[in-house]
Formats: C-alpha cells, structure tokens, sequence
C-alpha cells in the first residue's frame, strides 16, 4: 500500500517535473528552483518536516525525498545549461553589430566666418607690428563718445541712434570700437599700435548692408612723426592682402569728431565689378570703414601731448570685408543661422 509520503513525493516530482519542462527562460528557471530547492522551496520544507511524520512513514518519507531532491538538482542543472546557451545565443542575436554598416559621421563645429576674418585680420595686422586686444561691449558714453570729441549734442548720441542700457550714468551699447582708443592710450604711455576686434550695436534699420549688430575691427597707432601716408599705406596693405592685386581702394575726406584729417576708405565693389548694384547702392564702391589722423583732442583727453605725438586711427566692418572678399550680397546672412551659408565658409578654410 502506498504511504502519505510517497503519495505527496510523487505528487512534488510529477508537478516538478512538468514546470522545468515549461520553463522557458533563465528567470523561469530562478522561479522554479526557488518553489522547489530553495531555502522555502517545497522540497526543502518537506525534509524539514520529516521529524513531525509518524515514525512507520519517516524512512520512505527522508529516502524518497532526499532522492527527490537530488534528481531535481540534476534535473535543474541540465535544465539551466540548455536555458543559459539559449540565453546567450539570444544575447548575442539582439546585440549583434553589423560591421559592415556605414560609421557614424560626427557631427565637427567649424568657426564663424566672422570669426575667421577677425583671426585673418589680427594675423596680417600682427605683420605690420600691431597687437590684438579687446574691449567691453557694454561701455560709458565718456569713452563712447567723449573721450572722442564726441559733444553732446552729438546725432549719434541720440536715442534714435544708440542703444542705451537701463543702468544708472550713461551706459550703451557701445556703437564702434573706437571708444577702446581712450582705453589703450590711457593705460600705456606712446608707441602704441592695437588692432581691437569685436561687436557693435546700432539702432539702426536693417537692409542689404546694415545690421543692428555687426562687428568691427579698430586700429590705432600713435607715436612721433605718424603721418596720413602710413595710414594709407596701412591700409592699403591690408586690402591687398585681404583682395588681391586686382581691387581698387578709394580714401575720400569724410568727418568723424575724433580725427582731423577724417577718410572714408572704400574697395570698389566685388560683386558687381564696380557697375553698380544693390549692395553698393549703384556707387560701384563699398564703404569699409572711415579712418584718420587722430584729433588733437582726443590725444590730450588721454593726457597725451598732440604737439609730441599724432597717430592714425580707422574703424573697419567686418562683415562688409567678408562681404566684398566672398561675395555675399546680403549682410543678415551673418546673424541668420542657416547652415547652408554658413558650411560654404567651413568648407572653403
Ligand atoms: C565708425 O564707426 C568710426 N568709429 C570709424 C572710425 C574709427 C573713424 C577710427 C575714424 C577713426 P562708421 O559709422 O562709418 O564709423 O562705421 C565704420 C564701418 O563699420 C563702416 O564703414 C561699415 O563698414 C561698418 N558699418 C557701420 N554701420 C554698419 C551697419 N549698420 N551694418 C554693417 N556695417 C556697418
């Protein structure tokens, strides 16, 4: 006759038995040994309680559980060497790299073209002896526009014409680069020779050639005996390495309160050849920048002695530079952020 024993050992393989045969992955088979062989696995709480069975039924009862339980174990281990090669052919599919797909491009940065023309100019400045350095963007009008004989009742002071910052004393956006003249001069004594790159904003309307914001690059020299031929040949010098043999520069006189002598310096324009067109508004010339001998005043305002020392000094746009040499034909391409006018640049370095 067969015992309670027996009856739940068999009952613990049978369904043992089938569940293994049904696990179908190593967390199934986690599961299994846990209801199982685990420290409250049902065969281990089975041997446990074998001191609580009558004693006729404790020998079958310890023989055919240790017996069960050492047949689990071997059928477990089968169970989980099968499972565990599925698992990581299963593993090894889904991670599988195609190596013969194309890589991935990174994605590289490339300067601005206005950045690229500031190092071009500071590099053939630096040839002709001069040192880059750069100046606040957010300035007091005394160095926007007084210390540069600027007076005050100036156009240019003027609100329609000049950002103004909502800060207690004058403050701007300062609208060149000129108001780094009094700041270089004051801090050293003559030779001086700064190039001094950087934005510029102005209240202005925009259209083919102006911007609200655009960027400058300001020279300065001042020592004994400075003349208006070395500002003309430095100039020159710049354009031709800048153009080319080919392109015509033109100075004509122009005033800017802070020079005595004042020039407009223009290059004849790239685009049209000097025919006219809508970036030289018909003219055939494009304005780069203006430029002088610098005003009696300003040299005394900075302490310096306009009967000693004179000097040139010239303000250049940026952008109309790279716009003559590249041939843009209009200035909002700069600040627009299309990559498409902006790799041209990248892919021409
Ligand atoms: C000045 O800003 C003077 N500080 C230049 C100067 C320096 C004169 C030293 C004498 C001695 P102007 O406003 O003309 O001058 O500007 C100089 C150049 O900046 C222009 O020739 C032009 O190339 C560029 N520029 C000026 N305004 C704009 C604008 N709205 N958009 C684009 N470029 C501009």
């Amino acid at each position: 006759m067969m015992t309670d024993a027996q009856a739940t050992i068999d009952d613990m393989r049978a369904r043992a038995e089938t569940e293994l045969g049904a696990a179908g992955t190593m967390d199934d088979l986690t599961a299994w040994e846990r209801a199982y062989l685990g420290a409250q696995g049902e065969v281990t709480l089975f041997l446990r309680g074998l001191a609580s069975l009558p004693a006729n039924q404790r020998p079958i009862a310890g023989r055919g559980g240790n017996a069960l339980k050492n047949e689990l174990t071997a059928a477990w281990e089968a169970r989980r060497v099968v499972l565990s090669a599925a698992d990581l052919q299963q593993r090894l599919a889904n991670d599988a790299v195609d190596v013969t797909l194309p890589g991935r491009q990174p994605i590289l940065g490339a300067s601005h073209p206005v950045s690229r023309m500031i190092d071009e100019l500071s590099e053939i400045f630096a040839l002709m002896g001069f040192q880059t350095v750069f100046g606040p963007e957010v300035e007091t009008a005394h160095y926007n526009f007084d210390v540069l004989n600027i007076p005050k009742d100036h156009p240019a002071r003027d609100v329609w014409d000049t950002f103004y910052v909502d800060l207690p004393g004058e403050i701007v956006l300062r609208t060149h680069t000129s108001p780094m003249q009094g700041r270089v001069m004051e801090r050293q004594d003559p030779p001086v020779r700064v190039v001094v790159p950087g934005r510029v904003y102005r209240y202005e309307a925009q259209d083919a050639s102006h911007e609200w914001m655009l960027h400058q690059l300001e020279g300065l020299a001042v020592d004994r005996n400075i003349t208006l031929a070395d500002l003309k040949g430095v100039l020159s010098e710049m354009a031709r390495q800048l153009f080319g043999p080919d392109r015509r520069t033109r100075f004509r006189c122009d005033f800017f309160p802070f020079v005595e002598p004042g020039v407009d310096f223009a290059v004849d324009c790239a685009i049209c050849g000097g025919a006219g067109c809508r970036v030289c508004k018909g003219t055939g010339w494009l304005e780069m920048g203006g430029a002088g001998m610098v005003h009696p005043n300003v040299l005394r305002n900075v302490g310096y002695d306009p009967d000693v020392y004179s000097g040139f000094a010239f303000g250049l746009g940026i952008e109309r530079l790279i716009m003559m040499r590249s041939g843009v034909d209009d200035i909002r391409a700069f600040a627009a952020n299309d990559l498409r006018f902006l790799r041209q640049f990248a892919r021409a370095a």
